[in-house]
């Protein structure tokens, strides 16, 4: 099986710009920058959300903070998937779903929430304000509102609306659908944006800052045209996210069930603790999936992203097409993770 990493986009600077960009070769790059603070994310919302949390670990801010402003961009961008502009359920509705975990195993998580601008914000309230890790549906939309979120309309952005009155006319429910572009279409497939460009409805971010501190976020619309009250994995810790600080952290996207089902981010931490650099640890979860998915792990996208405590970072998916984003103090660039149906 031939296996690629491409590295599709830099913006680099500096003498270390230069060398990676001819390099190409996502491992030195991660190997020469170990120790420093980085960030990275899902997907190719990540360059952006990567931005705004490097405003705060670029300044030797906390990582808690760096991840939880870095994914909020993605969710407040309202013709993107992950927020309120992402598609609906089958009945109509978006509800999101969002978790956050910090350094010290604190972990909070919100599910099933609607009208609600940012899930994380919200999760972290849980976090740190409540004795519990989870509130979903109308009991956390009531305590998102006692801590002051603003109840946001009940409208689809024109994107959403317009995919939804496509899907309805066959409402077709197909679960299992490969999360990459050109190959399929459905719940977890990518959504294309006004200006052409695609999107997920996911977004998973992990940072360390430069106390080598660990922390993560992850927030979605779940699975467009999903069955009301369905919950994937990303606002579950251990599977969509998981953090440990004296190990790594790592995050999820793709086919929630399947993440789920081998406590995906978790199971990659462990791996993780037991010697396996990121990009392996991925890979044996992934293949993981794919024993137990058999033939049908043809029709699945799972991407997982992980940093280990040295700050090297390394992706693994089932399909190609999964990219992560990747700041640090020298550079921004966009990496397609390695994947066990390689093109
Ligand atoms: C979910 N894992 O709800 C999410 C979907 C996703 O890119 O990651 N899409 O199952």
């Amino acid at each position: 099986m031939v296996h690629r990493r491409k590295f599709i986009q830099v913006s680099a600077w500096g003498s270390l710009g230069l060398f990676f960009n001819k390099q190409a070769v996502g491992s030195n790059i991660n190997e020469a920058l170990k120790g420093q603070p980085v960030v990275i994310s899902t997907w190719d919302a990540g360059l952006e959300a990567n931005k705004a949390a490097w405003e705060i670990l670029g300044k030797g801010g906390r990582a808690l903070d760096a991840v939880e402003k870095g994914v909020m961009v993605t969710e407040a961008s309202r013709n993107c998937c992950v927020g309120l502009g992402a598609n609906p359920d089958r009945d109509g509705f978006v509800t999101l779903d969002a978790c956050i975990m910090d350094e010290f195993s604190n972990c909070g998580s919100v599910a099933f929430l609607e009208r609600i601008k940012h899930p994380v914000s919200v999760a972290r309230k849980v976090m740190e304000k409540t004795p519990h890790v989870m509130l979903v549906g109308a009991g956390a939309q009531q305590f998102a509102l006692a801590e002051g979120f603003p109840l946001e309309e009940q409208k689809l952005s024109p994107e959403a609306e317009a995919s939804y009155q496509e899907w309805l006319l066959k409402s077709e429910y197909r679960p299992p659908v490969i999360n990459v572009e050109n190959k399929g279409h459905g719940p977890f497939a990518p959504a294309r944006l006004s200006n052409g460009e695609w999107n997920h409805d996911t977004i998973g971010m992990v940072a360390m800052d430069t106390k080598g501190n660990l922390s993560g976020s992850c927030t979605t619309s779940g699975a467009g045209f999903k069955m009301r009250g369905r919950v994937g994995d990303s606002p579950i810790i251990g599977a969509g996210l998981f953090v440990d600080n004296e190990v790594g952290a790592c995050t999820a996207t793709g086919q929630g069930e399947d993440v789920i089902r081998v406590a995906g981010s978790h199971s990659v931490v462990e791996l993780m603790r037991q010697g396996l650099p990121p990009e392996a640890a991925c890979k044996k979860v992934i293949e993981r999936i794919v024993k137990i998915k058999k033939e049908k792990a043809k029709n699945i996208q799972v991407g997982f992203l992980a940093l280990n405590k040295k700050g090297i970072a390394g992706a693994y998916a089932i399909h190609p097409g999964f990219k992560y984003a990747l700041k640090n103090g020298q550079q921004e660039i966009l990496m397609e993770a390695k994947s066990y149906f390689a093109e």
